[in-house]
C-alpha cells in the first residue's frame, strides 16, 4: 500500500519535478527595470547599486542576491556593483563591476561570469573587476548633477561612495545631492507585471503542494520537525532554492507563538498546529499559513474559533480590490474578529470598549497584510496615515491597491496559557490562515486558496495520518 501512494504522489508532482528549473526573465526585462528607473529621475543622475558581498560565516543556505539589485541586473552573483548612467557618452551608460573569472576560486565558491560574461550575458556597455570600482568610479561619477544609490545594507560601501562623491562636489561650485533609490525601486516592485506573477503563481502552488504533504503526515506523538521536513523536501524537489522564510511549525503550547522557530515537539491529541510555511521559488516568496488540529478532528472549541479567523480572512480578501485602500482589508478581518470574540465571551464590552481599550490585541496582536514579492514582506510604501505604533499602523494603511500587487491576508486568534478571566478549555489554541492574494480588474485572485483550508477539507486531507494513530 505505501509503494503505491507513494508512485500516486510522484506522479501527480511529475509536472514540478520534471521542469528544468525555475523561469528566468531574459536580459530585456531587467533592461527595461532599468529604463523605468532612470525615466523617474532627473536628467543627469547617476545611480549606483550594490550587489552585496558574501557574508564571512559559509552558513545558511548559501547567497541570495540582494532582490532590488536582482531586479535590475539580473546578475545573481555576490560582490557586484552597477552603475547606470543614461546621459553619459556611449559605453558608459551601464557598467557593470562583477568578480573576475579566476578558477582557483571559482572552484571553491562557483563559476562566475566575469568581466566578459558582464557584458555578454547581462548587457552591461563596460565591464571590470569590482577591484578597480573606487579607482573607476571617479569618471563615472564626473559631470553627474545628483547621485542616487542602492546600498543592499553594505554601509561601508555606501560610505565610500558618499566620500567620494563629496570630493567631487566639493571641487565644483554647485552642491550635488545624493539619494538613497530605495524607495524608488520599492515603488516599482509593488506591482508585478505578467512575467512576475507566472513565477509567484509557481512558488504559491508549490507550497500548496507542501502543504498538503504536511496534512498527510500530521498525527499525534509526532515531532513538529515531521511537518517541516516534509514541506521543505517538497519545495526544493520542486525546484525552489529554499524556503520563502524560516519555516514555523508550532504545535499547542507553540501555536501560540506567531513565529515560533524551533519546531522539534512532540505533537499532541487536542492541540491545534499553526503552520506558516512556503517557499521561495524563481527568487519570488509565496507565504502561507494553514492551522489545524494535531489528530484531525476539529474539537468543539477549535472550531468555533477557526470559523471566526476563516470568516475574517474571507472578509479581508474580499477586500482585495482594485481601488480600495490597503487598511480596507485589515478592517474588515478585525470586525468580524471581535465580533466573534465577543460572542463567545473571550472578549468583554462592546466594539468600541474593545477598540480604545485594545484589548483584542491579547488573542489578535498582529497586522492582517503585507506586501508579498521578491521577499516576503516585500518592498513598498504603505502609506500610513498614522504611524504612530504598530496598532494605529494596522488600521491607517492608505496605499491604493491596483491591478499587479500581490499582498497575503493573514488574521489569526491566539489564547495564551493563564489568560486573564479565559476558561483553560480555550489555552494554548492559536489559528492563523494566510493566503497571497492577487489583486486584478476583476477583483481578488487568491493564488494560495487551493491548499485546503476549510474545516471539512481539512480534515479529509489528514484523514489518511488520523488513521494510523488509532
Ligand atoms: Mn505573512
Amino acid at each position: 500500500m505505501r509503494v503505491c501512494s507513494l508512485v500516486v504522489v510522484l506522479a501527480v508532482s511529475s509536472s514540478a519535478l520534471a521542469t528544468a528549473g525555475p523561469p528566468a526573465p531574459g536580459p530585456e526585462w531587467f533592461a527595461a527595470h532599468r529604463a523605468a528607473l532612470v525615466a523617474k529621475l532627473p536628467a543627469g543622475a547617476v545611480v549606483v547599486l550594490r550587489g552585496p558581498a558574501e557574508p564571512e560565516a559559509e552558513v545558511g543556505d548559501g547567497y541570495r542576491p540582494d532582490s532590488s539589485f536582482w531586479y535590475l541586473t539580473g546578475f545573481t552573483e555576490p560582490d557586484a556593483v552597477a552603475v547606470l548612467r543614461p546621459s553619459a557618452a556611449e559605453g558608459k551608460r551601464y557598467v557593470l563591476f562583477v568578480k573576475p573569472k579566476n578558477w582557483t576560486e571559482e572552484r571553491w565558491t562557483g563559476r562566475r561570469a566575469g568581466v566578459e560574461g558582464a557584458k555578454a550575458a547581462y548587457r552591461a556597455e563596460a565591464a571590470f573587476p569590482v577591484e578597480e570600482f573606487q579607482k573607476e568610479s571617479p569618471s563615472l561619477l564626473a559631470g553627474a548633477k545628483a547621485l542616487f544609490y542602492l546600498d543592499a545594507r553594505d554601509r561601508a560601501f555606501r560610505d565610500k561612495l558618499i566620500t567620494a562623491w563629496q570630493t567631487l562636489a566639493a571641487a565644483g561650485t554647485e552642491s550635488l545631492p545624493a539619494s538613497d533609490v530605495a524607495p524608488v525601486v520599492a515603488q516599482m516592485r509593488l506591482v508585478k507585471d505578467a512575467a512576475e506573477i507566472a513565477i509567484l503563481r509557481e512558488a504559491v502552488n508549490l507550497s500548496v503542494e507542501a502543504h498538503r504533504a504536511a496534512l498527510a503526515v500530521a498525527r499525534p506523538g509526532v515531532n513538529e520537525g515531521v511537518l517541516k521536513a516534509a514541506m521543505v523536501q517538497r519545495c526544493l524537489a520542486g525546484g525552489a532554492a529554499r524556503m520563502a522564510y524560516a519555516p514555523i511549525v508550532g504545535s499547542g503550547p507553540n501555536s501560540v507563538i506567531l513565529h515560533y522557530p524551533d519546531a522539534n515537539r512532540i505533537m499532541q491529541r487536542g492541540e491545534m498546529i499553526v503552520n506558516d510555511t512556503a517557499c521561495e521559488y524563481g527568487l519570488y516568496a509565496a507565504d502561507v499559513t494553514r492551522s489545524y488540529p494535531v489528530n484531525g478532528t476539529f474539537s468543539p472549541e477549535q472550531r468555533a474559533l477557526y470559523e471566526i479567523v476563516l470568516a475574517a480572512q474571507k472578509a479581508g480578501i474580499a477586500k482585495v480590490v482594485a481601488g480600495a485602500k490597503q487598511h480596507e482589508i485589515h478592517d474588515a478581518s478585525y470586525e468580524v474578529l471581535v465580533d466573534g470574540l465577543l460572542k463567545l465571551g473571550l472578549l468583554k464590552g462592546t466594539p468600541d470598549d474593545v477598540k480604545t481599550s485594545r484589548s483584542y490585541a491579547a488573542f489578535f496582536p498582529h497586522g492582517t497584510s503585507h506586501w508579498l514579492g521578491l521577499d516576503v514582506h516585500d518592498a513598498g510604501s504603505y502609506e500610513f496615515a498614522d504611524p504612530k505604533d504598530r496598532w494605529t499602523r494596522y488600521f491607517s494603511s492608505n496605499a491604493t491597491l491596483r491591478p499587479g500587487m500581490v499582498l497575503t491576508v493573514e488574521p489569526g486568534i491566539y489564547i495564551p496559557e493563564k489568560s486573564e478571566g479565559v476558561d483553560p478549555k480555550w489555552w494554548n489554541l492559536g489559528v492563523r490562515i494566510e493566503d497571497d492574494v492577487l489583486v486584478t480588474e476583476k477583483g481578488p485572485d487568491c493564488l494560495s486558496c487551493a491548499a485546503p483550508r476549510e474545516i471539512a477539507d481539512l480534515e479529509k486531507a489528514m484523514k489518511p495520518a488520523a488513521a494510523q494513530s488509532r
